[in-house]
């Protein structure tokens, strides 16, 4: 159990009478705004979101808190093809996810509206055994008449307990939805203490602060090749704290591209990745960046576990 972490039987907080708890997994095809809804819902960016699918690589727990309700969410990795290990490890971890909570909250990109990956993991849900809310995502970038068909369409067969259209990026009936939630927690004690909004572990909560760097800033291929490991996390007694991260690729075309000319991406990303870090840690940071190529690292086990994918 990481650092922090409470289970239900194990919460050591007292109970105030009426008080509610309990787990809520975010799911969904890769890319549809998952991490994006929990940052929105938590209020604290704890999950990295960009562009590319697949940005997620591993379950990430967000507390809300509220005064008479604690609501755990759990973003998970995007359901897709596998072609590695980490890709199998990835949609494993989602799955499981969706077994162990009270509730489900599933998302598509209702402007897209529904494609094979997301029925995909409407078949999925079947044995999930928690009830599910729809969340009809990025509402902002359709017509609002195209809505109506879409709830229409979702509503047949009844397997949602609520379908809910909103748009994590703006926040657009975020808040109806944190009702419905809320609504649904089962009566339990708090689960985390008051102050705490996440439990990933902070060496690879910094690491991914860095990769996310990387995936804003490359494309094609090097973010889904792109690892990265903090080696060392030193905070000195002036404030400053000291971070060395290696990003490991691929190959060397992978390396070289991530280098740049005359080493430019690598400065991008780097300055980019230390005022990341400076304005989520409140303090100045120096950060050094290697990059290694170590061929097919997304089939090593061993450097799998070292970035957060635990391989049950
Ligand atoms: N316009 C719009 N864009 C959104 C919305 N929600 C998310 N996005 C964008 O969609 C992209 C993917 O968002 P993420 O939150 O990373 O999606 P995800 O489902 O966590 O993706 P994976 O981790 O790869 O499975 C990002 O570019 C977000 O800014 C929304 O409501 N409206
Ligand atoms: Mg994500």
């Amino acid at each position: 159990m990481s650092e922090g972490e409470r289970s239900r039987e194990g919460a050591n907080t007292a109970a105030p009478p009426g008080f509610k708890s309990g787990f809520v997994a975010i799911a969904g095809r890769a890319n549809v705004g998952k991490s994006t809804l929990m940052n929105h819902l938590v209020g604290s960016k704890l999950s990295i979101v960009s562009a590319v699918p697949q940005t997620t690589r591993f379950p990430v727990r967000g507390v809300l808190h509220r005064d008479t309700c604690q609501v755990v969410f759990i973003d998970t990795p995007g359901i897709h093809k596998p072609r590695y290990l980490m890709n199998r490890e990835m949609v494993h971890l989602a799955v499981r996810v969706l077994k162990e909570v009270d509730l489900i909250a599933v998302l598509v990109d209702a402007s897209e509206g529904f494609g094979p990956g997301d029925r995909y993991v409407f078949d999925l849900l079947k044995d999930a055994g928690a009830p599910c809310f729809l969340i009809l995502n990025k509402v902002d970038l359709m017509p609002r008449e195209r809505l109506l068909p879409l709830m229409d369409e979702a509503g047949q067969g009844g397997r949602f307990a609520e379908i809910v259209p909103l748009s994590a990026l703006t926040g657009e009936n975020c808040d109806r939805l944190e009702r419905l939630i809320i609504e649904r927690m089962p009566a339990g004690p708090p689960l985390f203490p008051p102050d705490m909004l996440t439990d990933l572990p902070q060496r690879l909560a910094r690491a991914e602060i860095i990769r996310e760097q990387g995936f804003l800033q490359t494309r094609q291929e090097v973010p889904h090749a792109t690892a990265v490991m903090v080696e060392t996390i030193e905070k000195r007694e002036d404030g400053l704290t000291r971070l060395d991260a290696t990003l490991f690729v691929d190959r060397d075309s992978q390396k070289g591209i991530l280098i740049g000319e005359g080493g430019r991406m690598m400065k991008a990303i780097g300055t980019a990745s230390r005022r990341a870090l400076e304005s989520f840690l409140g303090g100045r940071v120096h950060l050094s960046l290697w990059v290694k190529v170590k061929e097919g690292w997304r089939d090593d086990t061993s450097l799998l576990r070292l970035i957060g994918l635990p391989l049950s």
